[in-house]
């Protein structure tokens, strides 16, 4: 038995990018649907990125999916850190006059599904055998199974919102792709603790031992991350070790306590940069993961996603409602110069603050008076705390 529907736009992937461009597409008043292949339990308890740049919560409180954020999360004016025994702030608001909000992604995620569902969007979990035809052509379509029934989903476009393992990108004939990547030697080892956080702001640290970062969810709960090996296994850092390595890397004077506390979620994060180019294959449209994947030193990959998407739920509506195709076909080149940019931020906050196995003392020596210098110089501290807080939002 099968089931055939049509729609304008159909969004594969209910993570930020799907999630927050069915929204702009509502608003604009275009017709969606949303397919997602894992449960609503896990994708709002899936736990990653944490911190908010200024724009991106613009854009939530913008579309009214912000209430719950402007309660709960945590603005924070700066961000520390800390290296050679010392600790040095950068004001972000001083700097350019914005601040940072940290609130869980899945937390945005609840609010988007809830928000999506509550004014009766179309938004399917758990289908199966997702597959994306005809995207060359006027008319694509996308199949997949959900209740042991096959559907065929007919729609002017596709977005492929589907994250870096999904299928939308690899759908599209590897030769009209370039791929662009780097492979970092090392991972993240992430935690969450009910541990209430002892600073107000994040700590990013460079230790001879290797990086680690201070970050939080609310005034119960702190996020943590270790640099680890790139193939470290997770049953080799018991909780006593996780604590003991993270009270060696962060700091350790007076005015910095490490509270513990018992570890509710635990991961390692392989660390890569990657972009595929162009964002588009005729009427489908790549956005967010499963377009670019950035290291979280830079707390950029949800930002992204929904910087892409800020971009082509204007492209879609010029189309679908004038027929001005500009918008389309200038998107890819437009996400592209701010994918770079931040690309090159997050590589460069990555290259500044993780030990090297390969570094040389010169290479270390470098690598600590640019740390030294960002974290002391007016103009180069902006430039950091104009790419952290999020830089405008690319407009057609
Ligand atoms: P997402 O991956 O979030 O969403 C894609 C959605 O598509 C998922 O729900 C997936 O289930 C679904 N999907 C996949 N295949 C499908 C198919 N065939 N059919 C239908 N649906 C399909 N970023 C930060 O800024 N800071 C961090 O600390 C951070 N930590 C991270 C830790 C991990 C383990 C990972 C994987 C990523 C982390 N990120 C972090 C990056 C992350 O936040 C992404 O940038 C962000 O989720 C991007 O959002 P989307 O593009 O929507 O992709
Ligand atoms: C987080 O809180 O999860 C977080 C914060 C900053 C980063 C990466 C992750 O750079």
């Amino acid at each position: 038995m099968e089931s055939t529907a049509a729609t304008e736009v159909a969004i594969i992937g209910a993570g930020p990018a799907g999630l927050v461009l069915a929204h702009l597409l509502r608003r604009a008043g275009i017709g969606c649907v949303i397919i997602e292949n894992r449960s609503r339990d896990h994708v709002e308890r899936r736990v990653r990125a944490g911190v908010l740049e200024h724009p991106t919560v613009a854009l939530l409180r913008d579309l009214g999916v912000a209430a719950r954020l402007d309660r709960e999360s945590m603005t924070h004016r700066g961000v520390e850190f800390a290296f050679r025994g010392e600790r040095r702030r950068i004001d972000f608001v001083e700097r350019t006059g914005k601040a940072i909000s940290v609130y869980g992604q899945q937390e945005v995620v609840k609010d988007l599904i809830a928000s999506w569902l509550a004014d009766g969007g179309a938004l399917f979990f758990e289908v199966d055998d997702v597959v994306v035809h005809g995207v060359e052509g006027a008319r694509p379509t996308v199949t997949y199974r959900a209740g042991g029934v096959e559907h065929r989903l007919e729609a002017a476009f596709i977005a492929g919102c589907d994250g870096f393992h999904g299928i939308c990108r690899p759908s599209i004939p590897a030769g009209r792709l370039t791929l662009a990547d780097r492979v970092y030697p090392f991972a993240w080892l992430g935690i969450l603790a009910e541990a209430p956080p002892t600073t107000d702001e994040l700590i990013y640290a460079n230790h001879d031992r290797g990086f680690a970062l201070y970050s939080m969810r609310s005034p119960q709960i702190t996020r943590l991350y270790l640099q680890v090996a790139p193939d470290e296994q997770l049953e080799r850092w018991s909780d006593d070790r996780i604590w003991d390595e993270l009270g060696r890397r962060l700091p350790t004077d007076a005015g910095f306590e490490l509270r513990t506390g018992p570890i509710i979620e635990r991961g390692i994060t392989p660390m890569r940069s990657f972009v595929a180019a162009p964002m588009r294959h005729g009427r489908l449209f790549l956005a967010g993961d499963a377009a670019h994947i950035v290291p979280p030193t830079g707390a950029k990959g949800l930002n992204l996603a929904v910087a892409d998407v800020s971009v082509l739920a204007v492209a879609l509506e010029r189309f679908l409602r004038t027929g001005d195709e500009d918008g389309l076909v200038r998107y890819s080149e437009l996400c592209l110069r701010r994918v770079w940019r931040v690309q090159h931020f997050s590589w460069w906050m990555t290259s500044m603050l993780h030990r090297f196995d390969e570094h040389d003392t010169f290479a270390r020596e470098v690598q600590l008076s640019e740390l030294d210098y960002v974290t002391s110089s007016e103009a180069a501290s902006t430039a950091l705390a104009e790419n952290y807080v999020g830089l405008p939002f690319a407009t057609l």
